[in-house]
């Protein structure tokens, strides 16, 4: 397929806007009220109270006019709907996966696919972990065990690939415990807590050879790896002249199913899916949707917010759509890291990370400095942002001590097809005179923790 690029291939948006939300600027009083009734937790701000919310690109896109005319065709039949099969054709055409289930999002797909395949005491690697993924195969008694390349937790190195499998890790563990304890691998395109940050091809490769020798299904998250392919074009060898759906393609067949939160890559607002190749574990998953979801023609979902998915899959695929994404995430990091902002490098596709560890090395990690620089930067420009790091890794089980991550970053996350590069622009010299008085930013108190995922709603004080 032919790779378009827009005259000069400026990375532009590939879209023009119809329909406009206005935003509202508040007052720095307005602010300092809001943050302290949402316990210096950005997750408690209620949105009518942010100016630009980066908090997250999860379910926050702009579905386009084509997407919204498919809501009209949404066929609300209890069982078979129409809007099913058209996602099940869209599945196999994009990713090639036989069997769908669909979920109401990301994590219900994590619950089935942890329930059917963990057994207790068994132990489950990842290219590093993330939050729901862990809680998932924690609660169905497993371990997870982090296998990702150490360059991922170092937020200066400039190692292309940061998502790949350190194969020796991964060897290590299957000899010490058995293959017949490793259920599967899970493997995430653009690793979210290690900065967005891709698999190589060459990676999947060996990781695929060494599976299959060890019987060991490999189970793709794929939320965010239509972008991932976006990175092996633009950095892998033999890669230049391929299209990005020839590249997902050729990813998906190097695995065994996956799991996707279609909030992200796929340009909803809601929905996700499992889906697999293998006939017995379908059949079980679909025998688990029932039990939790819905019907396994809609799992949670209306028919409505499934035809929105395929949809919205056929132009996650699009060249010009990915180009203009990851454009305007460099073009902001680019500003910052111009500026001297401590950032994580390289730059991935769905988000810019603050190292929040360079930004306030006077801040104790157990004081929360990504915490405590999320609520600032709030403050200072009414930028909602997301806290990565001591408060989201949590307690280790076994000690019950905060996990003090090596990466300690706010995450400011950019919703596809909805801001504009002026916007950015603001963003970058709020945070840019935010980093020029950075001493003036203390850390936080936990006054309130949650017992599951405690960055939801963990409240915190001012030391
Ligand atoms: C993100 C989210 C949403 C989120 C989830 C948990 C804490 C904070 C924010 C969700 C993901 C994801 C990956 C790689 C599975 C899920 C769960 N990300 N895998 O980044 O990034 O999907 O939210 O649809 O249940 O803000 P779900």
């Amino acid at each position: 397929m032919e790779i378009q690029h827009t005259p000069h291939h400026s990375w532009a948006e590939p879209y023009k806007i119809k329909m406009v939300e206005l935003l509202r600027v508040t007052t720095r009083e307005e602010r300092e009220q809001a943050i302290r009734e949402a316990g210096y937790n950005t997750f408690l701000l209620r949105s009518r109270d942010v100016y630009i919310d980066l908090l997250t690109d999860s379910g926050t896109s702009a579905m386009s006019d084509r997407q919204w005319a498919g809501l009209m065709m949404g066929d609300e039949a209890y069982a078979g709907s129409d809007n099913f099969y058209h996602l099940q054709d869209a599945v196999r055409e994009y990713y090639g996966y036989k069997y769908l289930i669909p979920t109401h999002q990301g994590r219900g797909a994590e619950h089935l696919m942890s329930r059917i395949m963990i057994k207790p005491g068994d132990f489950v690697p990842g290219n590093m972990y993330f939050t729901t993924t862990r809680l998932h195969q924690e609660l169905a008694g497993g371990n997870f065990v982090d296998v990702i390349i150490d360059q991922a937790h170092d937020p200066d190195s400039r190692h292309p690939f940061k998502g790949n499998v350190d194969m020796e890790k991964l060897d290590r563990l299957v000899q010490k415990v058995g293959a017949d304890h490793v259920p599967y691998i899970s493997l995430e395109g653009n690793v979210n807590m290690a900065g967005g940050q891709p698999f190589s091809m060459k990676n999947l490769r060996e990781l695929h050879e060494y599976c299959r020798k060890h019987d060991i299904p490999i189970m793709l998250d794929a939320t965010r790896t239509i972008e991932n392919a976006w990175f092996i074009r633009e950095r892998e060898e033999g890669y230049r002249d391929k299209s990005l759906r020839v590249i997902l393609r050729e990813i998906c067949d190097l695995t065994d199913g996956c799991t996707m939160s279609a909030k992200k890559d796929l340009l909803v607002n809601i929905g996700g899916f499992f889906a697999c190749n293998d006939k017995e574990l379908f059949i079980k998953a679909q025998n688990m949707v029932v039990v939790y979801e819905g019907l396994h023609t809609y799992g949670g979902l209306a028919g409505r917010d499934m035809e929105a998915m395929a949809i919205g899959m056929r132009e996650a695929v699009m060249e010009e759509h990915q180009s203009a994404r990851i454009g305007q995430v460099r073009y902001l990091g680019n500003k910052l890291r111009d500026a001297g902002v401590p950032i994580v490098n390289p730059i991935g596709s769905h988000a810019i990370f603050l190292n929040a560890r360079e930004f306030l090395p006077h801040v104790d990690q157990d004081d929360y400095p990504a915490q405590a620089l999320a609520a600032e930067l709030y403050l200072e420009a009414g930028i909602r942002t997301m806290e990565r790091g001591n408060v989201s890794a949590g307690r280790d089980p076994e000690t019950g001590q905060n996990r003090r991550p090596a990466l300690e970053l706010v995450r400011l996350t950019l919703p596809r097809r909805v801001y504009t590069q002026a916007h950015l622009d603001v963003v970058a010299e709020s945070v840019i005179d935010l980093y020029a008085r950075r001493e003036s930013i203390h850390g936080l108190k936990m006054t309130y923790e949650p017992e599951y995922l405690r960055f939801f709603q963990a409240r915190f004080e001012p030391l």
